[in-house]
């Protein structure tokens, strides 16, 4: 059984609209701040976004993407964090790389601008390729499939060859099952119980379910988006069994606790 623990991706969107916590982190200090906590409850990584990607998200200029996220990543990289650029364009990738971030994060999959792959393999950075069919604004009319997890699969390999076809090396490539981008939540869990597929392909899996909408739906109406973590945890700890490599989270600590009871389980005591 696979008991190698699957590390902490820390979310940092510097946005004024995403979904779960938007606007929060807007002021640079308080960006530093969050990254500060998020470090401190087990983080490994910095995942720095700044465009909201949420269902029906307006798009941002690059310009005003750089102007967002640039500086916090300077400022990540002067205090030695590791950061990663959630970004579909390949401008800001490269401005991000060039600030210090050392891994770009593509909820596109290098589909949305065709620049990318280049940019990650004149670099040869970790770079996630995430399953995406369409922007925000479109993405809820795309989801449709015959077996989801076969099916992003599929996409996922077709994606994958392109990359490769470009100069990106395989142990460079991250994949991620992309999570609420063109599913329902049926088809969230259906993916979910289906991750094995993407596991099989043999590269690292990341995978976001933190405080997604379909988590929202096992709790009671209101609820706080935090609450949000607990189903959140128990989801990671689950896929942990299961061969993933990272989570995407917005709350370490309690994934951090999640995945060391998960652990303590699947070794039969602590370490
Ligand atoms: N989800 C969001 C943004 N970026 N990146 C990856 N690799 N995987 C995801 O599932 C993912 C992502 C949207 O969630 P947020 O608004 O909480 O950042």
């Amino acid at each position: 059984m696979n008991t190698s623990r699957p590390v902490l991706w820390g979310v940092l969107n510097v946005t004024p609209d995403s979904f779960s916590d938007g606007g929060q982190f807007l002021s640079h200090d308080l960006a530093l701040a969050q990254a500060t906590t998020l470090l401190k409850n087990g983080a490994a990584v910095i995942d720095v976004g700044g465009e909201s990607t949420r269902p029906g998200a307006p798009r941002v200029t690059p310009e005003a993407e750089h102007e967002r996220v640039i500086p916090v990543i300077e400022a990540l990289t002067k205090r030695g964090d590791v950061s990663s650029i959630d970004t579909m364009n390949a401008s800001t990738a490269s401005a991000a790389l060039d600030a210090g971030a050392t891994i770009v994060n593509d909820v596109s999959g290098g589909l949305a601008d065709p620049d990318m792959f280049r940019v990650v393999a004149e670099a040869d950075v970790d770079y996630v390729i995430m399953h995406w069919r369409g922007h925000s604004d479109v993405m809820n009319d795309l989801a449709h499939y015959d077996t989801v997890a076969k099916d992003v699969r599929n996409e996922l390999h077709e994606r994958v060859s392109m990359a490769l076809e470009a100069g990106i090396r395989p142990e460079r490539i991250i994949l991620d099952p992309g999570v609420g981008f063109a599913k329902t939540s049926a088809h969230n869990w259906q993916l979910l119980a289906g991750i094995d597929e993407i596991v099989a392909l043999g590269f690292r899996v990341l995978v976001g379910v933190s405080r997604k909408r379909f988590l929202g739906e096992l709790l009671p109406e209101g609820h706080e988006m935090a609450q949000r973590d607990e189903p959140s945890a128990v989801v990671g700890a689950l896929l942990a069994g299961r061969g993933i490599w990272g989570l995407r989270v917005h709350e370490p600590l309690i994934h951090s606790r999640a995945l060391d009871v998960w652990q303590a389980v699947a070794q039969g005591g602590r370490q």
